[in-house]
């Protein structure tokens, strides 16, 4: 076994105090997505979505990663071949944890992106509507997050990374939100083992090979040692 490729989503950051998306009283049930994680909703009211985005970045200073974030990084330490982290979240935790190799297909709360002329930058822990962009100075700074109708990041690479996985670990995620609800079917095809961690099965849980069901900080330090182990 060669690659090892990892999609993560907001289970994975829940145990260390960051909200999920569609849980009950989750952050779709506290902000419609339309307002917040659309580029219509940015244009109709910028305050609100920025911040929205200033608040979720203090939270995410404040966040420690937790056993599952850290198992992934000693995962990436110890083996022999490569891991890749993709993940959805816009925190960096898995950065806090060690991880190296991090993907950040929805964007993160670290950065800031002009809209005018895609310059990026480390964003303020509190952005505000009509920041000026440090390359262009249009005041069109924008928290980097890919919302709804905008494309992914680094898909490319991302499909390359799929079609060479030789084991794709998805965790935390509930296959709500696609191209990364697609990424087990894209693995499959390419011969992957395939094996999913979540509270109860997602989505596109049935397109797994197998299912570890629990708390992704008990599931994955588990998993790591039976992967390190041979
Ligand atoms: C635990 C746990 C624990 C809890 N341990 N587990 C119709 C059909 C198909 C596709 C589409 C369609 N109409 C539109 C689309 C495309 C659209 C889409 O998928 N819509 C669906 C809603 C239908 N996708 C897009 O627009 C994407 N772009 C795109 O497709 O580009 C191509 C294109 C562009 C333009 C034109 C044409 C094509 C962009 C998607 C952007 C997503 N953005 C968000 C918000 C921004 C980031 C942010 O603010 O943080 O990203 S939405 C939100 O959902 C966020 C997340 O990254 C994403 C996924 O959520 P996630 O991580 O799965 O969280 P939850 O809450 O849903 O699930 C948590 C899971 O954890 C649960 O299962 C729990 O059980 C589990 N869990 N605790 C283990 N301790």
């Amino acid at each position: 076994m060669q690659k090892i490729v990892i999609l993560t989503g907001a289970g994975i950051s829940a145990e260390s105090g960051l909200g999920t998306f569609r849980a009950e009283g989750g952050l779709w049930a506290q902000h419609r997505i339309e307002d917040v994680a659309t580029p219509e909703g940015f244009a109709r009211d910028p305050k609100l979505v920025v911040d929205f985005y200033n608040a979720r970045r203090a939270q995410a200073a404040e966040a420690a990663p937790n056993a599952g974030h850290i198992a992934l990084a000693e995962l990436e330490e110890a083996f022999s071949g490569e891991v890749v982290v993709i993940t959805q979240n816009v925190d960096d935790l898995h950065e806090k944890a060690g991880s190296r190799k991090v993907m950040h297909m929805h964007g993160a709360l670290k950065s800031a992106l002009c809209a005018a002329c895609d310059h990026r930058w480390p964003a303020p822990l509190a952005m505000a509507p009509g920041d000026t962009c440090p390359a262009c100075q249009a005041p069109t700074a924008r928290p980097d997050i890919v919302w709804f109708g905008e494309m992914p990041y680094d898909m490319d690479e991302i499909f390359d990374h799929l079609a060479g996985a030789d084991v794709f670990a998805s965790i935390g995620t509930s296959g709500n939100v696609y191209p990364a609800a697609g990424f087990v079917a894209e693995a499959r095809r390419s011969g992957a083992h395939t094996v999913e961690f979540n509270l109860e099965p997602s989505l596109v849980g049935s397109q797994f090979d197998d299912i570890r069901i629990g708390p992704a900080s008990q599931t994955l330090p588990l998993w790591v040692s039976e992967l390190l182990k041979g």
